[in-house]
């Protein structure tokens, strides 16, 4: 019988696959709540949902929907998790202010909803929050601490921001183990395609076997701090690890343009990315986040946590992991 026992919302994401892995590995059972989709394939955790010395054993799906709390709160009881790792929601900022309310429902209600259940059923239970570089938005301050004023300029960093401010009330009124992970974004092979370094990835990838002519993008200028999901994921379960319950900053501490991480996926294949680069409007958001770049020393010191590698060796996972997806599906 496996001693911890997590309980994951979010489990089919990029973070929630690559926790899962982690959790596993150090001898978690795993729960993972799953929505309702029309097609079963589950593509990041489908390689653990076929392992039959895995599935069934020490990893466990549940049907469930962040809206529906009847579901969420009979899971948790049947489940009894130690540690709740709340990661599901509509991750995507350009989108939110496409679809604001459903987001902001799954990005800020649906915390207050699990908050609820944990403080009625298991008040002890270790809560990780999926907080967000989004809710410094328009930031007073550069690089951002965990001190940094909210000023987010989505819906999606909005709801984040309310999201992140509940966590700490229950923390401080109810004496409650709820910890912000305050995560600058992070990448990977597993990273949804509409995000810009999956996009790029995959269109210097695919350019470079003729499958594609060009890539067609928005704002190139705009800079983000960028690390790799795999240590993000440690960064996260680290936070649920420590004696005191807190809010940190996860990032490099870095910040590189839009422009830098096509010039550098393009090298990988080499080819010249200004004939194959294009801009369409489309894809800008009515307004962008400035200065968004993680001060990580409080994680650094307070658990020995720090980022691997380089901007240039993630592009480079990237792009290879793409290039080896075409040419396992040619063989
Ligand atoms: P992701 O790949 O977009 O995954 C989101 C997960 O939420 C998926 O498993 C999705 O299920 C699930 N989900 C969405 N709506 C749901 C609903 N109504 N009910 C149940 N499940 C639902 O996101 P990620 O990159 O792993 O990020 C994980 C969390 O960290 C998110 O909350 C995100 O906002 C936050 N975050 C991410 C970053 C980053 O750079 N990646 C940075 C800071 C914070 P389906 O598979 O069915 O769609
Ligand atoms: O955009 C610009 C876009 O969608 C990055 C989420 O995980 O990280 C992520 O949010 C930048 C933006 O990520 C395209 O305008 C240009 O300035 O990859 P993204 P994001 O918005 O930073 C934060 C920390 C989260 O919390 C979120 O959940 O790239 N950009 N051209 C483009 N972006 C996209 N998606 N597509 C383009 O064609």
């Amino acid at each position: 019988m496996a001693e911890k026992i997590a309980l994951i919302t979010g489990i089919t994401g990029q973070d929630g696959s690559y926790l899962t892995e982690l959790l596993l590995q150090k001898g978690y059972a795993v729960h993972g709540i799953v929505r309702r989709t029309s097609n079963l394939l589950r593509s990041r955790i489908e390689h653990l949902r076929r392992d039959a010395k895995i599935y069934g054993k020490t990893l466990f799906l549940h049907y469930g929907d962040l809206s529906d709390t009847t579901t969420l709160r009979r899971i948790f009881r049947e489940v009894g998790p130690s540690e709740l790792y709340h990661l599901a929601g509509q991750s995507h900022v350009g989108l939110s202010f496409e679809i604001p309310e459903s987001t902001c429902d799954e990005a800020g209600m649906a915390t207050l909803r699990l908050l609820e259940i944990v403080r009625d059923q298991s008040p002890s239970v270790k809560f990780y929050h999926a907080s967000t570089s989004e809710i410094f938005g328009n930031a007073s301050e550069s690089p951002q601490t965990e001190e940094t004023a909210m000023r987010p300029t989505s819906p999606y960093g909005c709801a984040k921001a309310f999201a992140t401010q509940l966590a700490r009330v229950y923390r401080q009124s109810y004496g409650m183990f709820v910890c912000n992970g305050i995560l600058y974004n992070h990448e990977s092979p597993r990273r949804g395609e509409n995000f810009v370094t999956r996009k790029v990835a995959r269109a210097a990838a695919r350019i470079s076997r003729g499958l594609d002519v060009d890539l067609v993008l928005g704002n190139l200028e705009s800079k983000r701090d960028w690390g790799r999901a795999q240590d993000y994921v440690v960064a996260i379960w680290l936070m649920l690890q420590h004696g005191k319950p807190d809010d940190y900053v996860v990032a490099t501490g870095e910040a590189h343009s839009v422009r830098d991480f096509v010039e550098a996926a393009f090298k990988v294949v080499d080819l010249p990315w200004k004939k194959y680069v294009k801009r369409d409007p489309a894809f800008d958001r009515p307004i962008e986040p400035t200065r968004l770049v993680g001060c990580a020393d409080k994680i650094r010191k307070t658990l020995a946590w720090k980022p691997n590698g380089s901007f240039e060796q993630l592009v480079r996972e990237m792009v290879e992991a793409e290039v080896e997806t075409i040419e396992k599906l040619k063989s």
